[in-house]
Formats: C-alpha cells, sequence, structure tokens
C-alpha cells in the first residue's frame, strides 16, 4: 500500500468527520465568499485551529486569485499545495558519525510512548539496525514488563532496571551497553509526566545531561509524543517540554482514534516543529514516517 493510501486508511475517521463535509464544498459552483466560510467553518471543527485556518484560508484566496481560478473544483489541489507547504519541515537528519543514534521519548501520560518506542524499534530493526530499548519509565513495574513484551515482538534488546531506580542510571547502564554490543539505534522510553510537575521536568533534564555527558551530540533525537486525540492540549504541552529539553520532532499518536485529524496542519503551523511519525493503530507496524504532500493529498484528495 502506498503511503497516501495508508494515511487514508489511518484517516478513515476524519474522512467521516470534518473532511467529508469539506470534499462536498470542493466539488462544483463558484469560489464565492459563501465557499470560503464554509471551509473555514469545517477546518476549525477539523482541529486545524482558528489562526491556522485563517492563514490556510488566506493563501488560497491570493493563489486561486493569482492563477485565475473561479471554480471551486479547481481550488482542491490549490489547498492541498499549501497546506503542504505549511507542513513540510527539514529534511531528516543524517546518523550521528559515531554509533549508537539515540532517540528519547517523552511526553504526558498516555501519550503512547511505549507503543511508539516498539513501533520505532521494529522500524529499525526491519532495515536491519541492531536496536536496544531503554525501559526508563521505572514508575510502574508494569511500565517495565510492557516494555519486555514489545522488545520481544520486535526483536530487539532492552536495558532495564528495577522499579524505583532512577531513571538516569538506567539510561547511562544502557548506554555503555550499546557502546559494548556496537547497537546501531537506541531508543528510550520514559515515564509520562504532567508537562506542570516541576520535579519531573527536572528528570527529564537530568536525563538528558547524564546521556550527553556519556555520548556528546545525544540525545541525537528527543521526540515529542503527542495524542492527536486531545486536541489543542497537546500544543500546550509541547511547549512546556520544549523549554525543559529542546524537542527535535514531534509524533502525533492515535490518528486513527480521531476524526478532527487537522490537528497535524495547527500543531506542525504553531509550533514549527516537524512531524516526524504519525501513529495509526496499536500494532508495531502502524507508525508511519509523516510526509507533508502525501498527508495532504490523504486528506483532500
Ligand atoms: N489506536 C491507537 N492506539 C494507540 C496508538 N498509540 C498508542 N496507542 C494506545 O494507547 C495506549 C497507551 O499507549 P502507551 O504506549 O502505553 O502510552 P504511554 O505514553 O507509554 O503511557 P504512560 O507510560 O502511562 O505514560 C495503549 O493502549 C496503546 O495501544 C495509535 O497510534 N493508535
Ligand atoms: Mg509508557
Amino acid at each position: 500500500m502506498s503511503l497516501v493510501a495508508r494515511f487514508k486508511a489511518g484517516l478513515a475517521r476524519s474522512k467521516e468527520g470534518f473532511l467529508r463535509g469539506i470534499d462536498l464544498l470542493f466539488r462544483g459552483g463558484e469560489l464565492d465568499d459563501e465557499f470560503y466560510e464554509a471551509l473555514e467553518e469545517s477546518l476549525i471543527l477539523g482541529d486545524v485551529g482558528v489562526e491556522t485556518t485563517l492563514k490556510l484560508i488566506e493563501r488560497l484566496r491570493l493563489e486561486t486569485k493569482r492563477r485565475k481560478v473561479t471554480e471551486r473544483s479547481r481550488a482542491r489541489e490549490i489547498l492541498i499545495e499549501e497546506i503542504a507547504a505549511m507542513l513540510s519541515g527539514p529534511a531528516e537528519q543524517p546518523r550521528p558519525a559515531e554509533k549508537p543514534l539515540v532517540i528519547l521519548l517523552i511526553g504526558v501520560n498516555g501519550s503512547g510512548k511505549t507503543t511508539t518506542a516498539a513501533k520505532l524499534a521494529h522500524r529499525y530493526r526491519s532495515v536491519g539496525d541492531r536496536v536496544l530499548l531503554v525501559a526508563g519509565d521505572t514508575f510502574r513495574a508494569a511500565a517495565i514488563e510492557q516494555l519486555q513484551i514489545w522488545a520481544k515482538r520486535a526483536d530487539a534488546d532492552l536495558i532495564s532496571q528495577q522499579p524505583g531506580s532512577d531513571p538516569s542510571a538506567v539510561f547511562y547502564d544502557a548506554l555503555n551497553a550499546a557502546r559494548a554490543r556496537q547497537t546501531d539505534v537506541v531508543i528510550g522510553d520514559t515515564a509520562g509526566r504532567l508537562h506542570t510537575r516541576v520535579n519531573l521536568m527536572e528528570e527529564l533534564k537530568k536525563i538528558n545531561r547524564v546521556i550527553g555527558r556519556l555520548q556528546p551530540g545525544a540525545p541525537h533525537r528527543v521526540l515529542l509524543v503527542i495524542d492527536a486525540t486531545t486536541g489543542h492540549n497537546g500544543i500546550a504541552q509541547a511547549a512546556h517540554f520544549n523549554e525543559a529539553v529542546p524537542v527535535d520532532g514531534l509524533i502525533l499518536t492515535k490518528l486513527d482514534g480521531t476524526a478532527r485529524g487537522g490537528i497535524v496542519v495547527a500543531i506542525q503551523d504553531l509550533l514549527k516543529v516537524p512531524v516526524c511519525y504519525v501513529g495509526m493503530g496499536e500494532q508495531l507496524e502502524d507508525l508511519l514516517p509523516f510526509d507533508a504532500l502525501d498527508f495532504a493529498n490523504a486528506l483532500l484528495a
């Protein structure tokens, strides 16, 4: 299945939701004020957000005028282009010169960090990388067991310690093990934390420091995992996390569970942090690398 088709499948609920109205709008007629008003309403309904929606509408108005497009059906392509332009981020960073590549997953409780760690492990394993998962959530015994099960399924190594131990110590062990074993990619799971809890954000900073001391430049990718079904709350979370540890990219999970998939557009526009992956299900294969044009096409084409 092509990436567009997979995005479409993951967006099934949005397709039944706000995207249905948008699809109908583009089917025929003139590009009049009524059209723009209805489009604005639908985009906001789909969690694209007021600010981002107004920006998109403005660009669509300008671009259709410039190209002398007056029919709604021809404006669809232009809106796809504008959304794609808004979504396109910098190309993926190359791997560090020295192994391993260290990825750290952070986010609020239940956003999908542990599942995403496993999905990422699976992605790297499937191209032949040696992967080490780090059970950095030492709060709950169940969290460690959950990652153990996933590590087995994804055929990745795992480093864990007793529940209650210092997560920084787990990362210290893990990085040393990764070096000794010639691991290609280290993927760190962390405990869910509310962005408003100062001590927990301090713990995150410490993990970040410990990793950086062991391997300069690491963690190479700090990825913030956001549950797409929480809508615009995710934007406030992201700003706080970014203050504690600079976030390199976003992973939006549970896109399959929302009828308002427009959040992807809003989040990238407002945060200026690229969406790297989107989660569209609970299985190992359900993490898709983000592609702006394919995603925009899946939304509207
Ligand atoms: N439908 C769907 N469910 C998902 C997705 N990603 C994660 N989940 C589910 O969301 C729930 C929480 O996922 P976890 O990976 O445990 O979340 P977490 O961030 O590690 O949670 P804490 O460790 O408690 O903070 C699980 O039931 C996952 O199966 C997704 O992309 N789509
Ligand atoms: Mg977890």
